[in-house]
């Protein structure tokens, strides 16, 4: 068996004040994220995507196998193909494809399979996942691939929103579209489409409510 070197590893040790102040302040900047569906056309840097795609990229997995890759969208004629590709499913999937308890769930949301915001939004970012390598040894198995490429994502929303932007998590389904006009390889398949951007200045988002922590936090002391 190989040996692997393992290097020392620290961290500023803070009191407890600081935090409790850190992950207030943090809480209460994340309470503010919402998914928004209607998006601004302004221009968002190259450099701010580059960055909350590789915080998302600093995300753990199965052994450290790291099986995503982030596809940054800014070429109009991408974007149009890939709204069509979308609305095309979408139409099926709003005339009949879902069932009427899905669509009674999707109603406080005023969904409907018009993406507007995939040509509006000035960036889209496609999540692939990679279930396997491919190496002139064979194909190899990754681990835990959705928890790991879901782990990334988290924290793509969080640096998204952090970076004073707004996004959606976007799943047309199928997606194997975005394979085709991504010409992403055999082993890439799409995890989740991503607009990016401000939001547009008469978006809206629904008066939903959080679950309270009663709902959601159980302690065992
Ligand atoms: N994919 C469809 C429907 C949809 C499904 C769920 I679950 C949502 O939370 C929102 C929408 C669409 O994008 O409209």
């Amino acid at each position: 068996m190989k040996e692997y070197q393992h290097i020392k590893y620290r961290r500023v040790r803070l009191s407890t004040e600081a935090q409790i102040a850190n992950s207030e302040q943090f809480r209460e900047m994340m309470s503010t994220r919402r998914s928004v569906r209607h998006f601004s056309r302004d221009p968002v840097s190259k450099e701010v995507v580059e960055n909350v795609i590789m915080t998302a990229a600093s995300a753990p997995s199965g052994a450290n196998k790291q099986p995503w890759t982030f596809c940054a969208i800014s070429a109009p004629e991408m974007k149009k193909k890939i709204r069509l590709g979308a609305e095309e499913e979408e139409k099926l999937n709003y005339g009949g494809r879902m069932s009427d308890s899905w669509l009674e769930d999707l109603a406080p949301f005023d969904t409907n399979w018009e993406k507007p915001f995939l040509e509006d939004a000035p960036w889209l970012i496609v999540v692939f996942k990679k279930p396997y390598e491919e190496s002139r040894e064979g194909k190899q198995k990754n681990y835990y691939v959705n928890e790991s490429v879901g782990l990334a994502v988290g924290i793509l929303l969080t640096a998204i929103h952090q970076a004073g932007l707004v996004t959606l998590t976007h799943t047309p389904s199928p997606m194997n579209f975005l394979e085709k006009i991504l010409h992403r390889p055999a082993n890439e398949r799409a995890f989740l489409l991503l607009p990016v951007g401000y939001p547009a200045a008469d978006a809206t988002v629904p008066d939903l409510q959080r679950k309270t922590r009663e709902e959601v936090l159980v302690w065992y002391e």
